[in-house]
């Protein structure tokens, strides 16, 4: 890939072939061209069918091949998808660090993404309710250095000890295997009752952030502290952050629920349709940064990883861009084997003594060996662009083949000898470390609730009510009275109210006081209000334009140019997929046109928006078929704008069927549930609506 100016992707191509290059003949894997794929060897004639021959190396080969076809899921994270890009640095930050990536603002370094959920197998739906992995590969000049984040910003636990329990608890049950890519369960939440230290996670995982929109649009953390080390040798704490240019948007329950059913592959498909169509996700890059004699000076421990560092407290430093422009072009061999370790990191950056991230660096690599195999790193997708040289050695499917008498340091010919500093070699911090051997932490790992109500107090009205009711929803799924009946207790402990709220939708214990004083304190960067971008975009939203024959072709082209050229994507959708025609054009000399899908075949979950234009004849079809009244009115009840022009205005009001809704069929109205209205067209407004309705979610 001559001229390719992404340095992985030129490496991949070395090991890419392309299906389509009409040069290819089928061959064995030991390279023989065969002749026959379709029929076993064996002892026939035209009049009688015979035994097949074991002798068939053709036949064996490919029934083997097949039959080993799979690896082991992960066993967190199974699902997941992935893409390149690009990292962009936009501001040294050598004043803390001495890492290349992090200070040269020259260079372009490779990624890779890949986005996951952490509960359900492999074939398991997107929008299900659960955090959302979010692991950065960065092919450094340096090495490769991996962030292997969450969309959520805290964790269900301190100690990496805990890893299996948790897991464990919110994984299908041992005795049915059952529910599937859910924590609406009975060991879920009883683990988060016998876990104290999960109640900010938790609270967390009950937000909108477990049900996002997209990919493209939430949050990535890198959750655990990590340290920098500049070239003075001073060394800080610091954690990392990736914020989405289109804001942080979420689905509501019902549709995600609806959805998982729908299109179980939701958010992979937008993630590749977007990317296809040069729509290029963005996020930005922040750290937040402690000097290591501050350690102490917070009434959390800064290694805690139940812990979010307040904004107020360590403001976010924006000192780059991750871009992701290029799908893969095989999924198994770049999203699924492409494997991320915590342990991975580069010179200028460490680990600290998180407790948790400590265990994750053993974890990761442990876990590559039982999935890939010892040499998993030799993988095309798992292979640094820098130079690889040292002497470890063989092992199942070895692919280097290293020339020389020696394979051992330190040697005679003094060969392959460690890096100096100066050369770029890692140097470990020297840290000083007195401390007693026991299983403990310090006591400010003790306390476990004040962030869990910081973060509470810190969402808006409609994202607290969207907090209860999937509260009320996970516990409504618990059938164990001891499960559901004793959380509201800890919910007590958080907020009085929502305890009560939760106790009278599921049952158990009412709590009748805040069993801990609050300190009613909030803070900036919690709710996902506060990501809004700063121009308010539609850019990348689905919008589907309803119409059927006798459509007013005025309104429709002029809605449909007027979302293209502001980035969005209008769809249309008809009664069927096949030719509509405008009002007054002839149906034997007028082109039509060509609907992307009909009424039945999708459903309004699927897009951001619905837009009816007028036309006399047209609406009066939308309003005999049941189905498209249904369009209107789940897209209501999803809180979407919802735009109409002419005719269609009394249609929309009548299927939304709402008491105090304005409508107008002569001027403009845009009511404030987000229902746009007009007699001409005017997509301004509808496309204000559009950004409000989803991005703010006003409403419950
Ligand atoms: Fe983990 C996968 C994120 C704690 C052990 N983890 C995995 C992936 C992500 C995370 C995004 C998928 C990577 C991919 O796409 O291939 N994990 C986290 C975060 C954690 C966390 C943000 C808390 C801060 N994990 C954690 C602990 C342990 C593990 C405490 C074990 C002690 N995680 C694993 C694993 C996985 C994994 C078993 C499964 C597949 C893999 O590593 O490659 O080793």
């Amino acid at each position: 890939m001559a001229g390719e100016k992404n340095q992985k992707i030129a490496d991949l191509a070395t090991a890419t072939k392309d299906v389509h290059d009409k040069s290819w003949r089928i061959t064995s894997d030991y390279g023989v061209k065969q002749n026959n794929t379709d029929h076993w060897l064996s002892v026939a004639s035209e009049d009688k069918t015979g035994p097949m021959l074991l002798e068939d190396p053709f036949g064996r080969e490919k029934i083997h091949r097949f039959d080993h076809e799979r690896i082991p899921e992960r066993v967190v994270h199974a699902r997941g998808a992935g893409a390149h890009g690009k990292f962009t640095l936009l501001e040294s930050a050598s004043d803390v660090t001495s890492a290349g990536i992090l200070t040269d603002t020259s260079c372009e370094t490779p990624i890779f993404v890949r986005f996951s959920t952490v509960l359900g197998s492999r074939g398991s739906a997107d929008t299900v309710r659960d955090v959302r992995g979010f692991a950065v590969k960065f092919y450094t000049q340096e090495g490769n250095w991996d962030i292997v984040g969450n969309n959520i910003p805290v964790f269900f636990i301190q100690d990496a000890m805990k890893f299996p329990d948790v897991i464990h608890a919110g994984k299908p049950e041992p005795h049915n295997e059952i529910p599937q890519a859910q924590s609406a369960h009975n060991n879920f939440w009883d683990f988060q009752f016998m876990h104290p230290e999960a109640t900010h996670m938790f609270m967390w995982a009950m937000s909108d952030r477990t049900i996002p929109r997209s990919y493209r649009m939430m949050q990535g953390f890198g959750v655990n502290t990590f340290t920098l080390m500049n070239d003075k040798g001073e060394r800080h704490f610091v954690k990392f952050i990736w914020t989405p240019e289109l804001g942080v948007h979420s689905f509501v329950w019902d549709e995600a629920l609806k959805i998982a059913g729908q299109d179980p592959d939701f958010h992979r498909k937008d993630l590749w349709a977007a990317i296809e169509a040069g729509s290029y996700p963005k996020w930005r890059f922040g750290i937040q940064v402690i000097p290591e004699s501050k350690e102490h000076d917070f009434d959390f421990d800064i290694l805690d990883a139940t812990k979010v560092w307040p904004e107020e407290l360590v403001p976010i430093r924006y000192i780059g861009q991750l871009e992701l422009n290029r799908n893969v072009d095989e999924y198994f061999t770049q999203t699924e084997q492409v494997a991320f370790c915590t342990s991975h990191i580069v010179p200028g950056i460490g680990f600290s003594n998180d407790p948790l991230l400590q265990g994750r660096n053993f974890s990761y690599q442990d876990t590559q060996l039982s999935r890939l195999g010892v040499n998993w790193e030799e993988l095309p997708i798992n292979k640094p662009v820098c130079p690889v040289m040292n002497f470890n050695r063989d092992g199942a499917m070895r692919h280097t083949i290293t020339k020389g008498t020696v394979n051992y340091w330190p040697n005679r010919f003094q060969t392959v000898p460690p890096a100096i500093q100066e050369e770029g070699g890692y140097v470990e911090y020297a840290e000083k470390i007195v401390g007693m051997k026991a299983r403990m932490k310090s006591s400010k790992f003790k306390e476990h609730k004040n962030q869990a109500e910081l973060f509470y107090n810190s969402l808006s009205a409609p994202e607290k009510s969207h907090v209860l009711n999937a509260l009320g929803f996970e516990l409504d799924h618990c059938d164990d009275p001891v499960v559901y009946g004793r959380m509201t207790t800890r919910l007590a402990e958080i907020d009085l109210e929502l305890a009560q709220q939760v106790a009278e939708m599921v049952g158990g214990e009412m709590p009748q006081e805040q069993t801990r004083p609050k300190h009613n304190k909030t803070a900036k960067g919690l709710s996902q209000l506060d990501y809004a971008p700063e121009e308010p975009t539609i850019a990348t939203r689905m919008i589907a334009i309803i119409i059927a024959d006798g459509y007013d072709a005025i309104a429709y082209n002029g809605i449909k140019a007027a979302l293209t050229a502001a980035g969005a994507l209008p769809f249309t959708i008809s009664p069927r997929r096949n030719k509509i025609f405008a009002a007054g054009e002839d149906k034997s000399t007028g082109t039509g046109v060509t609907a992307d899908h009909h009424l039945e075949g999708m459903r309004s979950t699927l897009f951001d928006s619905v837009f009816v234009p007028g036309g006399a004849q047209s609406v009066e079809t939308l309003r005999k078929n049941g189905r498209a009244v249904h369009w209107i009115r789940e897209a209501f009840g999803h809180l979407k704008a919802i735009g109409a022009t002419g005719e269609a205005v009394m249609f929309v009001k009548d299927a939304c069927n709402l008491p105090g809704m304005e409508f107008s069929t002569s001027g403009e109205t845009v009511d404030s549930y987000g229902v746009v209205t007009t007699a001409q067209v005017n997509p301004q407004s509808f496309k204000e609506a559009l950004q409000m309705a989803k991005g703010a979610k006003d409403f419950v």
